[in-house]
């Protein structure tokens, strides 16, 4: 991932548009200023403060270390050792969605920009793209607007033969790995329930349901993720032994969406107190088959599954 250090440090912003990127309340950003030193904005003409890319990106990791119960203090100071020995902290996309009115690149645009860098393997242009992201949107949209719309582009490529496999990989892997860090770089709440996440038995298309723990995971959970191809039996005894809340899986076709019931079946014989939540393109495409799998069907978007899941561990 991108460092702090590789942001732009010219002064570009007002507090009220730093308020808007980072979730955080103009007299917090002050207080935070004055009482333990954290940032020291150049000043306008004007003398309203003016913050930079770097410094809206620090807010955010700070913001990230506050809501995990560190004392500010603390954070503060963690920061100064870290910033001392030139170990700049990871940039992370916002919690809270930005305002659109402060988007100088639609994320659509972001995401062309990513797939025709992993289309012509260039892991730099790549990396610059999603800096860029992180910088710019809420972790929502980088996550679903961008890496997904870019993986998506990828699929689509391959499946019809305009993009070579190992083409393919390299993308696909870039890609779940950045989801798979923006899936960690979030704390969960204390005492959070656990969710599993899987793919269905024998399903490989895994984006959706690294998606959904990322969302899960932002909503506050302690989500594992399982990932794909997982042997039934072993699943099942995992679930048993660590207790989850919930488990969730997605489906894309209709044979995967089947192997649904029989991870169900084997859930309800060891009798294990699990909600088990399902969603996929193919129950969008054949609601008919919701009603051929027990369990919750959690909806028709990521989304809406996260929401959903609120509502059943409320
Ligand atoms: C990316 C992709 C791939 C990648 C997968 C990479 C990976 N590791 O995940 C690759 C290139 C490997 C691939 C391979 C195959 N693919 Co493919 N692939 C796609 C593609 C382009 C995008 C799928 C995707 O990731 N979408 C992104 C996610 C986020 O979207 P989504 O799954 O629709 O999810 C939305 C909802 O369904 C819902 N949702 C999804 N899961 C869940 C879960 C819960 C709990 C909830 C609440 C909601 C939810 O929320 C999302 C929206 O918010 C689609 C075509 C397309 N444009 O959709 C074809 C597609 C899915 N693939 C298809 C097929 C058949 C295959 C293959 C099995 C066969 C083949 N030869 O083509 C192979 C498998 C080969 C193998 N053994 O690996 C078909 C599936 C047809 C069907 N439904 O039966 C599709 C539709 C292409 C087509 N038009 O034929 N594929």
């Amino acid at each position: 991932m991108t460092t702090l250090a590789e942001l732009s440090n010219d002064p570009r912003y007002t507090i009220k548009t730093v308020t808007t990127q980072t979730g955080i309340r103009a007299v917090t950003i002050r207080a935070w200023e004055n009482r333990y030193g954290l940032l020291n904005p150049q000043r306008s003409e004007n003398r309203y403060r003016l913050y930079s890319d770097r410094d809206v990106a620090m807010l955010r990791w700070v913001k990230s270390q506050v809501d995990q119960g560190v004392a500010i203090s603390s954070v503060v100071k963690d920061l100064n050792i870290l910033l001392n020995r030139g170990d700049f902290p990871e940039v992370l996309p916002a919690i809270t969605p930005v305002s659109r009115s402060f988007l100088q690149v639609p994320p659509g645009t972001l995401a062309d920009q990513l797939f025709q860098a992993l289309a012509r393997q260039d892991e730099n242009a790549a990396s610059d793209v999603l800096k860029q992201a992180n910088t710019m949107f809420d972790l929502t949209t980088v996550c679903m607007d961008v890496i997904g719309a870019a993986l998506i582009k990828i699929g689509e490529a391959w499946h019809q033969g305009e993009m070579r496999i190992t083409t393919q990989h390299f993308a696909s892997t870039f890609l779940q790995t950045k989801l798979v860090t923006l899936l960690q770089a979030y704390p969960s709440r204390r005492g959070a329930p656990l969710i599993l996440t899987a793919c269905a038995p024998e399903e490989t298309h895994e984006v959706a349901t690294l998606m959904l723990s990322v969302v899960l995971s932002h909503h506050g959970y302690r989500v594992e993720y399982m990932g794909s191809e997982l042997p039934i039996d072993d699943l099942v005894d995992y679930a048993r032994q660590e207790k989850p809340a919930m488990l969730c899986m997605s489906a894309t076709t209709e044979e995967t969406a089947l192997g649904l019931v029989r991870v169900q079946e084997k859930l309800t014989k060891i009798k294990l107190k699990v909600i088990f939540g399902y969603g996929g393109m193919i129950f969008n495409l054949k609601p008919e088959l919701r009603k051929k799998v027990p369990g919750e069907y959690l909806g028709e978007s990521i989304l809406a599954g996260a929401a959903r899941v609120d509502e059943l561990l409320e």
